[in-house]
């Protein structure tokens, strides 16, 4: 049967050649599924994947012979079986691979089959799951191809009585087995940090906020608890989440510290114990984002636990024509803040905690700045590293490179909660409910109008503060027919928001929310 295959005269390798090749190919799927695992999940990495669910899935008396017999060297005991069979399976299909007869790559094949249903079945996967094993397996394949090529024998090679190009194989199985071990490790590494990140982050403590400096209790009616309506505090599940971090920095407290440098008369680096030996102050402030839409949702309030930023900024000194302070995170995003604004008393903070929790990793673990009034893009810098203070002429930051404005604070805005777009709802008396905020500035009235009549004043929550949203909500004594409610807020500098619509490039969106609804 080799005869048959071999029409170029070659012989094939040896089978310990070839069954080592399917080692080492099944070595390379499984150390590249790992490292393509790390930025998904653990339970994605395909070996973690299938002994998760041979854990889980095992009947009964499985598992409590293998606790009775490997104690708690069940887990271990688990993967070395594991390991052994797909030693075994990929032996196999070393040796079964032909260049013209791929039953070695469809034993290969088969192995990821069994990898992608454990990965996408495990708790809260997605589809994204499937992606370690798929490219691990086609790595693992071309690794087989390559191995098990019957490479040309080169005319007077005839030297070597076997007529292989050892040298050649060794070369490759010595390579193959380096990606595979230098994935694996790489993954395992990768994987370990995060898990160490996770950790650092559940063994936080708060910073103790003195009763001075806590965040005012909210005041019934702050929320006006309508269902539907926005709830006055954002939960961190649902902060709406907004950066260009492929994978989010996972940095651990002993990992973050922050340099300071540029246009100050003290350079300086901060780590954590620096920063957190200052006074904490909270405060309950708004973020938007600039590329919200009228009527969108990229907005969320949350109580901060942080460190005034102005203090900091005084301590380094900063030169009286420094305008900028040029913010860098972890990953290279770069946030570029007017000084001014930093230094005139608002609450600029650098934060640590996020509604009684150390911010969560998609949120800026562990340090990132809130601004009140200014959007995110020019002040909320999650994972901050870098500082450097310098001009709005010399420097130029993400966004303001790909043409969004150089200074942007937020514009007045309201929104529609409460009927749902495009609701029906019955005729009589109904509530109109939404939020209105102009951060820094604060809401001094909100109105709403049907159709083309008059603006008529909304009830205005408590005001928590100028630096949140203000809930509103509206009585209505709904006619029978379509309508379009229309929202529209005047701040307290006494700006009403303007009718022209703007799209939210460069620097925020305009013009007025409205509804239309079905009333029968
Ligand atoms: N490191 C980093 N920080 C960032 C961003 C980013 O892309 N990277 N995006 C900014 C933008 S545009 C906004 S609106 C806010 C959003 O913060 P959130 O995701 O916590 O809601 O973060 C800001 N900070
Ligand atoms: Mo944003």
């Amino acid at each position: 049967m080799t005869a048959r295959e071999d029409t170029t005269g070659t012989p094939r390798r040896s089978v310990p050649a070839r069954a080592l090749s399917g080692v080492l190919a099944a070595a390379v799927a499984l150390g590249v599924g790992e490292l393509v695992s790390v930025p998904i999940a653990r339970a994605a990495s395909p070996f973690f994947a299938v002994g998760s669910t041979t854990v889980d899935r095992s009947p009964a008396w499985a598992r409590e012979f293998a606790i009775t017999t490997f104690g708690t060297n069940d887990k271990p005991a688990l993967f070395l079986g594991m390991t052994v069979l797909i030693v075994v399976l990929a032996a196999v299909a070393g040796i079964v691979e032909r260049p013209r007869r791929p039953y070695g790559s469809a034993i290969l094949l088969a192995l990821g089959v069994v990898g992608v249903y454990a990965a996408v079945n495990r708790p809260g996967a997605s589809a994204l799951y499937a992606l370690p094993t798929l490219v691990g397996v086609a790595a693992g394949v071309v690794t087989l191809r390559v191995l098990t090529a019957r490479a040309p024998v080169a005319a007077g090679s005839g030297g070597d009585p076997s007529g292989l190009p050892r040298r050649r194989f060794l070369v490759l199985a010595a390579s193959a087995a380096a990606v595979a071990a230098a994935a694996g490790a790489a993954g395992r590494y990768l994987a370990d940090r995060v898990a160490g990140a996770v950790r650092n982050r559940d063994g936080l403590r708060l910073p103790a906020v003195t009763a001075a400096e806590q965040a005012p209790t909210i005041a019934a009616g702050t929320d006006v608890s309508v269902p539907g309506a926005t709830p006055f505090v954002t939960r961190n599940g649902d902060f709406y989440r907004i950066d260009t971090a492929l994978q989010v920095p996972m940095l651990t407290t002993d990992d973050w510290s922050l340099r300071i440098h540029g246009m100050v008369d003290r350079e300086i680096t901060l780590g954590w114990d620096d920063l957190t030996a200052r006074t904490p102050i909270e405060r309950a402030i708004t973020l938007t984002c600039v590329s919200n839409e009228v009527g969108g949702d990229l907005a969320g309030n949350a109580t901060w636990i942080g460190y005034r930023i102005k203090d900091l900024l005084d301590e380094v000194g900063v030169a009286p024509d420094a305008d900028m302070l040029l913010s860098t995170s972890a990953d290279g995003f770069t946030v570029g803040t007017p000084v001014e604004v930093l230094r005139d008393g608002r609450d600029a903070i650098l934060a640590v905690a996020m509604n009684g929790e150390p911010l969560p990793f998609e949120h800026g673990y562990p340090v990132r700045q809130v601004v009140p009034g200014l959007y995110g893009f020019v002040s909320a810098t999650k994972w901050v590293v870098d500082w450097e203070l310098t001009r709005f002429d010399r420097a130029e930051a993400y966004w303001t490179r790909r043409g969004w404005a150089e200074r942007a604070p937020i514009k007045t805005a309201s929104r529609i909660d409460v009927p749902a777009a495009f609701g029906k709802i019955p005729a009589g008396p109904t509530i109109v409910a939404g939020t209105a905020w102009a951060q820094h500035r604060g809401i001094a009235t909100v109105e709403v109008r049907v159709d083309t009549g008059v603006w008529r004043t909304a009830t205005l929550a408590p005001q928590y503060s100028i630096d949140t949203w203000r809930q509103w909500t509206w009585q209505w004594d709904a006619p029978p027919g379509v309508h379009s409610l229309q929202v529209r807020a005047t701040d307290l500098d006494g700006n009403t928001q303007t009718e022209e619509r703007a799209a939210p490039i460069p620097d925020g969106a305009s013009g007025w929310h409205s509804r239309t609804v079905t009333v029968s």
